[in-house]
This record gives structure tokens, sequence and C-alpha cells, in this order.
């Protein structure tokens, strides 16, 4: 795994996105193989600058400006750019994830690109999609075994249900910046391996997606006073980018800037669909989202859409 110091060996490849709203800028370089320093391998930097932090005296941010510098001013406006004095890690001023050695999917899913809205239906999931499913190397969900097997992250685990057919593991969402309230984000990780994706739930899963729903509210206020239970907010993403099922939870102030239309499914929703419409609602749905033009499923329904 890269360490800070490997970071000093990231050479500039070009800029795969950036957003001057939520200050973030991804891009692709190159580190070297960990393994052997003479061959370089891609990997993907996401940066993006922190939150203020606001409940201590001790950070207050107007402390930390060193150096002010006027860029105008009318009548009582004042406006001025400001340099921060370098500051404590308790207060760090930049979050950043490297993915070393980074995928093309990786490239691909953090590039900015075209989308556009495609409907999935039930028979186009079948006969094309389930199958580029199933071709998935199970590698990229490494990641998900490690933290359900207590290899990873352990320390950062809130709570875990080993029940195997209802049970899952609740962690911080590695976007959470971890002390945030407003931007809470949260990972809840099921235990079950057979259900791939949204497509996948049927009546037999109510009892595990039940358990995750009424234990989740319950946890949130228990663990984060100041969040109440009807400020949660629990939902799915279809297409997910790691097809082991997974729940997504936030404060509902959170932006959720990996969301994208049609892509979000509300867990309360799910659970209705599957109990009072049909037991098979999510085999049978055609589905409507956005996809980016690069997704190896966009071009997989683009063919069959008119
Ligand atoms: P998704 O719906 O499959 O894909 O959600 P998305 O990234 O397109 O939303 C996966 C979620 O897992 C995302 O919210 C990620 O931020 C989060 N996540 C991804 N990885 C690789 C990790 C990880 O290693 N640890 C933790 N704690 N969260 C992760």
């Amino acid at each position: 795994a890269p360490t800070t110091h490997s970071l000093s060996n990231f050479v500039f490849t070009r800029v795969l996105n950036e957003d001057p709203v939520l200050k973030t800028l991804t891009l692709l370089g190159t580190l070297p193989s960990t393994t052997d320093p003479n061959v370089v391998q891609p990997a993907v930097l996401l940066i993006e600058k922190t939150h203020f932090v606001t409940q201590s005296s001790e950070s207050d941010i107007t402390r930390r400006i060193s150096e002010v510098l006027s860029t105008g001013s009318n009548d009582i406006y004042f406006w001025w750019n400001a340099i921060l004095a370098s500051g404590q890690a308790q207060d760090p001023d930049l979050k950043m994830t490297v993915i070393y050695p980074a995928t093309e999917a990786h490239i691909g899913k953090y590039s900015r690109q075209e989308r556009r809205m495609v409907t999935e239906t039930a028979e186009i999931y079948k006969s094309k999609v389930l199958p580029w499913i199933e071709s998935q190397p199970k590698s990229r969900i490494q990641w998900v075994y490690n933290i359900l097997e207590g290899i990873k992250e352990t320390e950062n685990v809130l709570f875990r249900d080993d029940d195997h057919d209802t049970g899952f593991i609740v962690l911080p969402d590695s976007k959470w910046d971890k002390r945030t309230l407003s931007s809470l984000y949260l990972l809840a990780i099921s235990q079950r391996a057979d259900v791939r994706c949204m497509r996948d739930l049927t009546t037999k899963h109510l009892p595990m997606l039940k358990n995750v729903r009424d234990k989740i509210l319950a946890l949130v206020p228990q663990r984060f006073p100041g969040i109440a239970s009807d400020e949660v907010r629990m939902f799915v993403h279809y297409h997910p980018s790691y097809y082991h099922f997974h729940v997504h939870v936030t404060h509902i102030s959170a932006h959720v800037p990996g969301s994208t239309v049609g892509q979000s499914h509300l867990l309360d929703t799910i659970i209705d669909n599957i109990e009072n419409i049909d037991p098979l609602y999510y085999s049978k749905a055609s589905l409507r989202f956005t996809l980016g033009i690069t997704h190896p499923v966009y071009k997989l329904i683009q063919g069959t859409n008119a």
C-alpha cells in the first residue's frame, strides 16, 4: 500500500476531473511499484479541500489565517484572499485518496465524461448485463471481503451483526471525513455474498433489508448524538461500482456527489416494492438511469435502446 512518503514519487499524467464547487481535483499519474521500483503503475489521486472545523475554538479558522491580501472593496464590502498558516494533524487542509495500482475501470469512473439516460429492461439485464456482472473479477471487491473478514478497517467498524442471512457490518464510508456530522456517510455491508445488486433482491431478503434498516435507525442516533433517526437516509445504488450488496447511510443534509440521476433507490422504497407490489419487483422492473458513455454497461445497453 502506498505511504504518504511514496506520494513524492507521483508523476502527473493528466487531470481526470475537477469540481470548483466541491473543491475537488482528480489526477491520473504513476507511482513506482512497491516490489520493483523500476516499474511504474497507474495511480488515481483524489484531492479535496476539507471542511472547516467549527466545534472547537482551538482550531478556529480565523486563527490560522497568516496573511490577508486585499482584492478590492466597495462601500461597506471588502474582498480578501488569505493564506493559511501550516496546520495541525487534527485540522488537515486536504483529504486525499490514492488508488494504486488503478485499473481502467477506476480511471473511467473518476474521469469527467458525457452521460446519457438509458433504460435497462429485465430482458436486457438478463441477457447482457448479468453476464457482464458475473464476469467481474472477485478482486474488484477484495476491499469488501477485507472488511467482512476483519482484516482491514477493523478500528473503524461501528457495528457488526454476524448472522449469515441477515447480518451486516457498518463503518464509515471512505468518502466521509469522519468528523462532520452534517455530511455523515456510513456504509452497511451485507454478510451475504449471494446479492450482487438490487436486481437480485426478493422476498427472502426482506428480513436482511429490515434488519439493516431497523438497526441503523437505532445505531446512528446512539453513536452520533445530534443526529435523529429521521435525519438518516438509506439508499442503494443501481448500478453500484461494487457488486456485493451494501447500503449507503447518510445524514439527510449530506451532498452525495457520487450519486447520478436515477442511481439512488431508497431502502424503504425497495422494501415496500418487494413486500407490497411484487416479490420479483426488481427482476421485472425496467430501470432508467444515467451512465457515463465509457461505462461498460452503457455499451451493452446502448446497442439495444432505440
Ligand atoms: P457503490 O454504490 O458500489 O459505488 O458504493 P459508488 O462508489 O459509485 O457510489 C460503494 C461505496 O463504498 C462508495 O460510497 C465508496 O465511497 C465506498 N468505498 C469504496 N471503497 C473502495 C471503500 C473502502 O475501501 N473502504 C470504505 N470504508 N468505503 C469504501
